[in-house]
């Protein structure tokens, strides 16, 4: 098993309640990963950030479209969130990917990068069906995901070093860096080693 490592970063617009949300959960050599963003920001987008967050940690070990029907049921009662889920087998390097709504997915290997699209709507509201990606990661590809409370085109030359050093410290400098000052922000960062 290599040592993988990840991590999240988040930043409330204002105040303390954020209403994006990151997860990472570890269990027997799968880690499954998660950005969720509520719409809109402030407390009722962190209770519809949180309502998702609790149901895909409860639900870890169901497909990715299974878990985002699942969302989509729970979040009925709330203002709705989009999110997108990747599962990794951190021995294999395989990934799957499923979204709904806008939140960006991207492979970074070496200097080239892949974007994975999530598929359009908001969990809880109008939701199409997911459609699960899949590929196989290599040794020290960078996955990234965040919210578009994060600027989505920038272009690494512009920004040295901005995908240097551990997954954690990336996430971190990404949500400084590329964060809008319109909404909450969030990024999650996984570095896969075998
Ligand atoms: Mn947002």
């Amino acid at each position: 098993m290599g040592k993988t490592e990840y991590g999240v970063a988040t930043r409330a617009l204002q105040g303390d309640q954020c209403g994006d949300s990151g997860i990472t959960l570890e269990q027997k050599g799968i880690l499954l990963c998660a950005v969720i963003d509520g719409v809109g920001h402030g407390p009722n987008a962190a209770i519809a950030a949180v309502t998702a967050k609790n149901y895909i940690e409860a639900n870890s070990e169901a497909t990715l479209t299974e878990i985002l029907h699942g969302v989509h049921e729970v979040l009925k009662s709330t203002q709705g969130a989009v999110a997108c889920l990747c599962r990794i087998d951190l021995k294999s390097g395989q990934l799957s990917m499923a979204g709904i709504g806008n939140i960006t997915c991207r492979i970074f290997r070496g200097l080239d990068s892949e974007r994975l699209l999530s598929r359009e709507g908001i969990l809880g509201y109008m939701a199409s069906t997911p459609r699960e990606h899949t590929r196989k990661l290599d040794n020290a590809d960078l996955l990234l995901m965040h919210s578009d409370g994060v600027r989505e085109h920038f272009e690494l030359f512009e920004y040295p070093g901005l995908l240097k050093g551990n997954a954690a410290s990336v996430a971190a400098r990404i949500v400084d860096t590329l964060g809008k000052n319109n909404d909450d922000a969030s990024c999650l960062a996984v570095r896969f080693f075998r």
